[in-house]
């Protein structure tokens, strides 16, 4: 391959861009009016605008981009995530007009976009699986059986549903008939398929992911896991690899299991396979996704590997370098996504001007960012402006690291997450490791925020008087 265009835009543009750069291959961006001088533009060899601002009307817009890609000679297109990146018949057309598509075949795509297919694809592997059942269901007295089977609280979920969307807890029985038919209607309007399961919830699950990398030959490995638990309404914030729940053992069998998935559809490239994990130290399988992840970087911390990179080769036709024998944790990561939101308001967006923005640096510290000083924030897209990644010998270190680096990330003129996060990394919670998906809901609070604020604003004030006192101190001794 000698050219790859990215069908993307923001920080995953441009870390994309920088690995394929690295292995001496050419850049191509597409871009919306909006983004006319965003840095993935001016980052690239060449560049072209393929609509208004609205994602529908640019970044998903796929002819488009298969047409600017045939104009340019691309070799091969990277979706990065989000837009077109899981879909399957994108996939396809890019593959028929020749170009290599840098991401799983559809059908494993298509498999995986659909929750039903999913735990029917990989019910022959022996993977752990919430009790439940793996067929839509549409009588509601059948429901009721079944929930009575698996036993109360129960989650009706939508199999064409996903990051949460189109799921319901059902307390009791007398609830469910209700309940089912909304989740019906709903699953119905939102996705087109109204087909929904029924599964036991788990009631206070960790989320623990792992990243599984194939190539063409049927060589699969895992590289360990990552732990996703702290969310906001399905929307990760802070991501660490490893997980500290995980022990050598749990970690090998989680592994190999989401091999298993992978194998289950055939599956190329990097991907992600979820999993719950209970109280009991159960992990059960959710769901895979198809894609590279926001949350990658942590992994390329602990595993030392270059994930994009991987994609490519892979995608290219190379067999992997590495067995399973050859990969090993080492140090841990933590990261942030840092939004333009107001951890204050709810978490409102919170658009307008950067009016300052200075990013931190230095050992261990690594940056995955969209924007610069100056640049506007625009309302059409995710409002996620970077990811800040830290990376230390122990865990403990990784979090001096990245609430030492929050302190020195400046932004000004828009309201961002960095104080959520730091709250996030100073909480008792979160420092001994003892926690699940409910974190925020259970622990954050604008009070709770501006509380911890100011009592560093009270410490810093009391240090800085310690620190004047001692001055005057030293100033008066030569007098005396
Ligand atoms: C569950 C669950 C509890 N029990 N399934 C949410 C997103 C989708 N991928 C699956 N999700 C869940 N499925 C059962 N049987 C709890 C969640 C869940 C969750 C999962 C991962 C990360 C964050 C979450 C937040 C709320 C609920």
């Amino acid at each position: 391959m000698k050219k790859i265009l990215v069908a993307n835009r923001g920080e995953i543009a441009l870390r994309v861009m920088k690995t394929i750069r690295k292995m001496g291959i050419k850049t191509v961006a597409v871009f919306s009016t909006a983004d006319r001088n965003a840095p993935h533009v001016k980052f690239a060899d060449e560049a072209v605008c393929i609509g208004q601002a609205p994602s529908s009307e640019s970044y998903l817009k796929g002819d488009k981009i298969i047409e600017v890609a045939k104009e340019l000679n691309v070799d091969g297109i990277h979706p990065g995530y989000g837009f077109l990146s899981e879909n399957a018949s994108f996939a396809q057309k890019v593959e028929k007009n020749g170009i290599t598509w840098i991401g799983p075949g559809s059908k494993a795509i298509e498999i995986m976009g659909s929750k039903l297919a999913a735990k029917d694809a990989v019910k022959k592997y022996g993977i752990p699986m919430v009790p439940g059942i793996d067929k839509a269901i549409t009588d509601t007295e059948k429901a009721k059986e079944i929930a009575r089977d698996i036993g109360f609280p129960i989650l009706i979920k939508a199999s064409a549903g996903g990051g949460g969307k189109g799921m319901r807890i059902v307390e009791k029985e007398k609830d469910l008939e209700d309940q089912m038919k909304r989740a019906i209607s709903e699953a119905e309007s939102a996705f087109g398929d109204g087909s929904v399961f029924i599964e036991k919830y788990v009631a206070s699950p960790r989320h623990i992911e792992i990243q599984v990398l194939a190539d063409t030959y049927g060589n699969i490995v895992h590289l360990f896991e990552r732990e996703c638990s702290i969310q906001r309404r399905h929307q990760k914030v802070v991501e660490e690899a490893p997980s500290v729940v995980l022990d050598e053992a749990l970690r090998k069998e989680m592994g190999e299991a989401a091999v298993k998935v992978a194998k289950a559809c055939d599956y190329v490239g990097a991907g992600t396979v979820e999993f719950l994990f209970d109280e009991n130290r159960n992990f059960y399988f959710l769901e895979m996704n198809t894609r590279l992840q926001v949350e990658h970087p942590v992994t390329e911390f602990i595993t030392g590997i270059d994930l994009v990179e991987q994609q490519i080769r892979v995608a290219r036709g190379e067999k992997l370098k590495f067995a399973q024998e050859d990969l090993s944790i080492r140090g841990h990561a933590m990261e942030l996504r840092v939004y333009a939101e107001d951890p204050l308001e709810d978490f409102m967006p919170s658009t307008g001007r950067l009016e300052k923005y200075q990013l931190p640096s230095g050992e261990g510290i690594r940056l995955d960012n969209g924007f610069e000083e100056g640049m506007d924030v625009p309302i059409y897209y995710d409002p996620m402006l970077a990811k800040l990644i830290t990376y230390g010998e122990t865990r403990e270190e990784a979090i001096q690291l990245i609430i030492k680096a929050i302190d020195d990330y400046i932004v000004e003129g828009v309201s961002t997450t960095l104080p959520f996060g730091k709250f996030v990394f100073q909480h008792e919670a979160f420092r001994s490791g003892n926690f699940d998906t409910h974190f925020v809901k259970k622990y954050y609070s604008p009070e709770a925020l501006e509380e911890e604020t100011e009592k560093e604003a009270r410490l810093a004030a009391l240090i800085a008087l310690k620190e004047y006192l001692k001055d005057k101190e030293q100033l008066r001794l030569p007098h005396n």
